[in-house]
């Protein structure tokens, strides 16, 4: 008998007393929830999504603020497992907005009937596994009791908003807003005095659009990032034809890049440049870069390939960003304080802008350095430094989310003998290829810690986990087999290699949200997977086609007599 066997075939998805039983909860309804419930119904299984928000999209439902949109193009930042879906969508930005991808979500729910089995205002608190069940009791927030054969975490890298402490933040008077947890209303600013704190990717698309509205916006900056404009356009006839008609082929390809995007689609590279910065002249790394700042975009990290393992050929790449800023900003002196020195280019994430360094010279926008002048306390009317106190209407808190960990950390999560995944955490994540962690049967991640997940384009990995997964659930099913986990020693050797990777690049230099450097007390651990997406593929396909080498599978027969 079947082990994965569908619950609805056996009793359908039907309340047992107050409990909600399914073969699958999904916790998350954005991109990864969404195309594991489509995929899971394909395999016949019964399963719900449950999410805390009111509507679908994830981190486009939540992340509303002025400016926001992707930084990887839309054509590429978009699902490909239908090509019909592929056709029927068209963009009207090169880098989508928020509102339109929020739609496409919206489309995308629609379109393959998805609602139905997706459940909002329903936050997971909690999910813990029954050895005697063999399955995953889920709870949420609203009081509702769920009990599932698998629980699949599709809650997202950056989805726990991170508030700065600081003295005296709660005593500020003015209106606050946190990026990650924007009005959906949205925000009046004309005439008010704005205060940014931050200026991580979030800010850096919020504050040109903030500026054009604000009486005052001032930016409060702790650490200056390395930005790469956008070159946004409207999208057009000839570029979309050719995307549209060669998707398949360009898909296929770009699952085999580092970072799950095509750089270029003129030749065989890609627009990856194969060669050492240090090993062209000069004159020609000038050339190459300013091609690249020509066209925008993340393509310019691809301007040489070790930009991110080698020191000295970073130093040439950072050296030009920071002369493109001097030259943009006018004040001499605001243009040195946003030149970025102490961490090399691309080791925190890279951003992309549409006029971030020009709004430094608008007359109603002024920057406070402050590693010169910091913070000492908000105040109830503003923000006080070391150099006196500025009042404000509004203060913009664009200081990012606890990355990776903080949302399933943060949910009680308990596995085999009761562990709890955030005392297993509590020195760094641990887990096998970013989709389990040992102890927690039947538990999956998508784009978990230890996956290349933000360091890629976060659509490609994400059907990624969700097809590994289905076709792991699809074995256990023709197996028979009812639980899957990993192996304490894969899991510890999958550890040292997403560690060892780490280190071979200039990455663990920066103190980043990869490093869980921006959260007090996290430990410092690299925690996504830079072996690229194309090498994270093969890795994963070998441990599926070896029987899941690394993983326990029980059959459902001795689970059910061990735990008897
Ligand atoms: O957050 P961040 P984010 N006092 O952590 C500062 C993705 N994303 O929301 O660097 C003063 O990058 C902090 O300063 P420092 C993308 O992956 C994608 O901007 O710690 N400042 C930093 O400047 C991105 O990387 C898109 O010194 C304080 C800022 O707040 C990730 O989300 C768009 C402070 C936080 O920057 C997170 O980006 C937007 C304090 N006490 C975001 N505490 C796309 O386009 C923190 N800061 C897809």
């Amino acid at each position: 008998m079947p082990g994965v066997e569908p619950q609805a075939a056996r009793d359908g998805a039907a309340p047992q007393g107050s409990i909600k039983t399914y073969d699958v909860i999904i916790v998350g309804a954005g991109f990864a929830g969404m195309y594991m419930l489509h995929r899971l119904r394909g395999l016949g299984l019964s399963a719900r999504v449950l999410d805390g928000a009111t509507g679908v999209g994830g981190t486009w439902y939540w992340n509303r603020y002025p400016g926001a949109r992707c930084d990887v193009e839309s054509m590429q930042y978009s699902y490909s497992f239908s090509a019909e879906l592929q056709q029927a969508w068209s963009w009207s930005e090169h880098f989508a907005g928020q509102p339109e991808i929020l739609a496409y979500a919206n489309f995308v729910a629609d379109r393959f009937n998805l609602r139905r089995d997706i459940q909002l205002e329903a936050r997971v608190t909690a999910a813990h596994f029954d050895e005697k069940t063999g399955r995953w009791r889920i709870e949420t927030a609203q009081g509702e009791i769920f009990s599932a054969q698998f629980c699949v975490m599709a809650t997202g890298c950056l989805s726990t908003a991170k508030l700065p402490e600081i003295t005296g933040r709660e005593s500020y008077e003015g209106a606050t807003y946190h990026t990650g947890y924007w009005p959906h209303e949205g925000v009046d600013f004309t005439g008010k005095r704005v205060a940014v704190i931050g200026t991580g990717s979030s800010a850096i698309q919020a504050i040109p659009v903030i500026a054009e509205e604000a009486g005052h916006l001032t930016v409060f900056q702790r650490t200056p990032n390395y930005s790469i404009p956008a070159r946004n356009s409207p999208m057009t006839p000839d570029y979309e034809g050719p995307w549209k008609s060669n998707y398949d082929l360009r898909r296929a390809k770009a699952r085999t890049m580092r970072t799950g995007i095509l750089y270029g689609v003129t030749d065989e590279t890609w627009g990856l440049n194969n060669v050492s910065a240090l090993d062209v002249t000069p004159a020609e790394r000038q050339r190459i870069y300013e091609e690249r700042w020509a066209v925008g975009s993340t393509a310019f990290m691809a301007s040489f390939n070790d930009l991110i393992t080698n020191q000295a050929a970073n130093d040439t790449a950072a050296e030009f960003v920071r002369e493109r800023i001097r030259e943009v900003v006018k004040d001499p002196v605001t243009a040195e304080a946003l030149c970025p020195y102490d961490y090399p280019i691309g080791t925190k994430r890279i951003c992309i802008d549409t006029d971030y360094f020009e709004t430094y010279n608008r007359a109603n926008v002024s920057l406070v350095n402050l590693r010169e002048t910091p913070i000492e306390a908000i105040t109830p009317k503003g923000v006080r430094t070391s150099a006196g106190e500025h009042e404000f209407d509004a203060i913009v808190y664009a200081t990012g989310f606890d990355a990776m960990t903080g949302t399933l950390m943060n949910l009680d999560i308990r596995g085999r003998d009761g562990l709890k995944l955030a005392d297993k955490w509590a020195g760094g994540p641990q887990t096998h290829l970013g989709l389990m962690s040992a102890g927690l049967p039947n538990l999956f991640m998508i784009t978990g810690p230890g996956s290349p997940s933000v360091l890629s384009n976060m659509i490609v990995s994400i059907e990624h986990h969700v097809d590994w997964l289905i076709d792991a659930l699809a074995h256990m099913r023709a197996n028979g087999l009812a639980t899957i986990e990993p192996t304490a020693e894969a899991e510890a050797a999958w550890g040292q290699h997403v560690n060892e990777a780490g280190h071979r690049t200039l990455y663990v230099k920066a103190a980043s949200w990869y490093m869980g450097a921006n959260v007090a007390g996290k430990p410092r651990v690299f925690m996504p997977y830079i072996g690229g997406v194309g090498v994270y593929r093969q890795e994963c396909d070998e441990v599926a086609a070896k029987g899941y080498d690394g993983f326990i599978l029980t059959p459902r027969d001795a689970r059910a007599v061990a735990a008897e």
